[in-house]
């Protein structure tokens, strides 16, 4: 077998396809993204001069692009049949090209817009398949090199492996096709949808102060934060939704989406945040919110007088508690069915999530919900709360500087403070800065449109030459101070003051 070449360029390109397919189901399963060779396309794509693209598109047409991908395919073929005959040489060889690829992949996809750790998992799967199965056939080879009087049967073996690994590849990349097509048919179907009441409003000007580096006012979807416990996202058709309300109501109902944006539409800019978020960090976003109240709905079921929390679950199987208080007072509790003017992104609960303004996400802001039950704390339980996090989640008050960043260095003399702070359903009165532990100093606040939604904050102060520790505080409008007691995210949110350090000269 040393000799012929054949069998080692086959196991090269057989376990570089095997980890194509692999990654590519990979993508289709978690991600409603392209495979990651299609994001090594977008980043040629985006390196690419624009003489150059436009040569090429005109020579291709719209054919540029399956072309360009299909370039990268050959030569993926050449560089797996490259592996394939260094493996020839010694088990470690084909790793160089391993890691060349991997790493190319691996940049491409954390290149994308809004690319988060995710992403880099279908990189990672292909990796390690293409290793694994590399190994599996480079090891019968060597074994019938070694020993010659094997060979007939270490070529049985090489070629058993072979063959069950071009099967299961093949099976693999049509059940990802699959997975991804049913993802991308409720995406289109999301991008498709018009719902009446739903409308596109663009955040009141004066709610921004204009400060570069200050988080916009209003998170454009892409950019808001995500907690998921699942990591394949629930795709569900509007037409195959629905919620059923049950538990200590007089009367049970089961919701379609039809029935539900049938109903009253409530549209209002709130702040979410998550109860992880540690002091400073951006586990927060703001949007304007379109749903149906769940207040209304409730009372058309006559709550029994017993009951004092909402049970919600989700598709997925994620589930929490929800204080019934909060969901039948005066707030905008809503069931949400737009973010932003745009049906809910399916990162975000398409096509049907719960939001309630005031409560930290854990305990109130279940994406993709289809139950409600009625019930009593003594009863349910969430899905943190079994996990040692309080079982009632008012969100605290807060406030973070964005600009300068810590560790800038600025110009001494008049330097611009800016950031955010929020108390939802409280609302903020006042932000203060501090520099060296001297006098608080007013921050100017951009205006809000209700107590629900966070608000910019933005001072200017002296600052000497040196280094300087800076520290900001909101006051809410209930005239609680911000704690700079420090305190841990669980069980109930973390607690201390924002603190930056900058050196001025
Ligand atoms: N189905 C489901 N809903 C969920 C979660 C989840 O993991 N699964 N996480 C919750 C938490 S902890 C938060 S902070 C918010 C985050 O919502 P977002 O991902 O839209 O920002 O969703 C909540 N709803
Ligand atoms: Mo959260």
């Amino acid at each position: 077998m040393t000799t012929r070449r054949t069998p080692w360029v086959l196991s090269g390109v057989l376990a570089g396809l095997a980890g194509l397919a692999t990654s590519y189901a990979t993508a289709m399963v978690l991600t409603i993204r392209e495979s990651p060779v299609v994001a090594v396309a977008e980043q040629v794509i985006k390196l690419t001069p624009g003489a150059a693209a436009e040569r090429a598109i005109s020579v291709l047409g719209h054919w540029d692009k399956p072309a360009l991908v299909a370039g990268i395919l050959v030569l993926l073929l050449a560089c797996f049949a490259g592996a394939g005959l260094l493996a020839r040489r010694g088990w470690w060889w084909p790793m160089l090209v391993w890691f060349a690829l991997a790493g190319l992949g691996l940049a491409s996809v954390l290149l994308q817009r809004a690319a988060g750790v995710v992403d880099a998992l279908p990189v990672v799967v292909g990796l390690v398949t293409w290793v694994t199965v590399h190994s599996a056939l480079t090891d019968a080879l060597h074994r019938g090199q070694r020993r010659p009087e094997l060979e007939s049967h270490e070529r049985r073996v090489f070629l058993m492996v072979a063959g069950v690994v071009a099967v299961a590849s093949v099976g693999i990349a049509v059940a990802g096709r699959f997975v991804g097509a049913g993802r991308r048919h409720v995406e289109v179907s999301r991008r498709l949808l018009r719902i009446p009441g739903v409308t596109r409003r663009q955040a009141p000007a004066a709610t921004s102060l204009g400060l570069p580096g200050i988080a916009p006012w209003e998170t454009p979807n892409e950019d808001f934060y995500r907690i998921d416990t699942t990591i394949a996202l629930p795709t569900i058709e509007p037409d195959e939704w629905s919620l059923r309300i049950h538990g200590l109501v007089d009367r049970e109902v089961t919701l379609s989406y039809s029935d539900l944006v049938a109903r009253q539409m409530t549209e209002s800019w709130i702040t979410l945040n998550c109860v992880s978020n540690e002091v400073g960090g951006g586990l927060v976003g703001n949007a304007r919110w379109s749903g149906v109240r769940i207040a209304d709905l409730l009372a058309d079921l006559s709550v029994s007088a017993e009951a004092d929390c909402v049970l919600q679950t989700s598709h997925d199987g994620w589930f929490c508690a929800t204080p019934l208080e909060t969901l039948t007072d005066d707030r905008d509790a809503m069931l949400a069915v737009a973010m932003n003017g745009r049906p809910l992104p399916i990162e975000h609960g398409f096509p049907v999530r719960t939001i309630v303004p005031g409560l930290y996400g854990y305990v109130s802001a279940t994406k993709w919900v289809v139950d409600y039950e009625v019930s009593t704390f003594a009863d349910a339980v969430g899905y943190w709360t079994t996990k040692g996090w309080s079982a009632e989640g008012p969100v605290k008050i807060a406030s973070r500087i964005d600009v300068p960043r810590s560790g800038d260095e600025v110009a001494a003399g008049e330097v611009t403070f800016g950031g955010v702070a929020w108390h939802q359903h409280t609302g903020i009165d006042g932000v203060e800065v501090q520099v060296d532990g001297g006098a608080w100093q007013p921050a100017e606040l951009g205006e809000v449109p209700s107590v629900d939604t966070w608000v910019q904050w933005a001072v200017t102060l002296d600052v000497g030459e040196g280094d300087h520790e800076v520290r900001v505080r909101a006051v809410g409008k209930d005239g609680e101070t911000q704690t700079s007691a420090i305190a841990r995210p669980d069980p109930d949110g973390s607690t201390g003051l924002h603190a930056i350090e900058i050196s001025a000269s």
